[in-house]
């Protein structure tokens, strides 16, 4: 039986809408079934062999990819499409330096004058991070991404974004996810507190550190901790009806 669609009691978008913002038909590359599959398959295989080297080569990446991974990040999703998102990009050792020495006097406070608690300590005990940070001089590149925490424009006025932390991590994903995808390796990082960064970089007060990713080829023959990642059956659930407290309380819509 050929599929027949759905017809919407409430189309999408009402012309009063249309007729006061641009809207244009959607691009979208449908696969067959079996193109789907080996598609799905082959994005899955690539993604498990992710992981985050903490050694990496000091052999040159060219800028161009750095651009493309940045562009493709940028098609996140985001709240009221506000794009909250800054990448700021160096390959200056000067500048990798400067991040590398602030960083490590950071770390040097959490590890060395116990700002991380036991527990924290502990559960980094199996990685064996410490306070020394020479991948963030030795990497090719640092990309910093900056939330947007409100907008600033041309007139000075000031504009509201929405769920940046949520709209810059979604970024995020996709910059690890782009990297990973052209042969590239990056360490997620976020030295804590982060502050330090907005100073070294000269970035202007709307935006806040989020995550910094040094990038580059890893260093040849790099060990990484022997992780398994959580099967399907720990990480997903299937619920297939309301939960009764839920019907009680009426809440089971939107
Ligand atoms: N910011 C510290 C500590 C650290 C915290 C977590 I959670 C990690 O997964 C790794 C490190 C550091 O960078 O060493």
């Amino acid at each position: 039986m050929p599929h027949t669609e759905p017809i919407y009691e409430h189309p999408y978008p009402p012309a009063e809408l249309e007729a006061r913002h641009p809207f244009r038909e959607l691009d979208f590359v449908e696969y067959p079934p079996g193109e789907m599959s080996e598609r799905a398959a082959a994005f899955e295989a690539l993604m498990s062999r992710r992981r985050s080297p903490r050694l990496f080569s000091d052999r040159p990446v060219p800028r161009e990819l750095i651009e493309s991974a940045i562009r493709t990040a940028a098609t996140a999703p985001s709240g009221a499409h506000r794009q909250p998102w800054r990448f700021v990009a160096t390959e200056s050792a000067a500048v990798k330096a400067a991040i590398r020495a602030a960083a490590e006097e950071e770390e040097r406070v959490n590890y060395l004058e116990s700002r991380m608690n036991d527990e924290w300590q502990e559960a980094l005990a199996p990685i064996g991070t410490d306070h020394h940070k020479e991948f963030l001089q030795i990497a090719p590149w640092i990309v910093v991404l900056f939330e947007e925490r409100f907008e600033r424009r041309p007139d000075g006025e000031t504009r509201k974004n929405y769920y940046v932390k949520e709209s810059v991590g979604i970024a995020a994903g996709m910059f690890i996810a782009a990297l990973h995808n052209m042969g590239l390796a990056t360490l997620t990082h976020t030295p804590s507190p982060m502050v330090f960064l907005t100073r070294v970089l000269g970035r202007p007060d709307n935006e806040r550190p989020f995550v910094m990713f040094p990038i580059g080829y890893p260093l040849p023959g790099v060990k990484v901790p022997d992780f398994a990642r959580k099967p399907l059956d720990q990480v997903m659930v299937t619920v297939t009806e309301p939960h009764s407290a839920s019907l009680e309380r009426g809440d089971d819509h939107g």
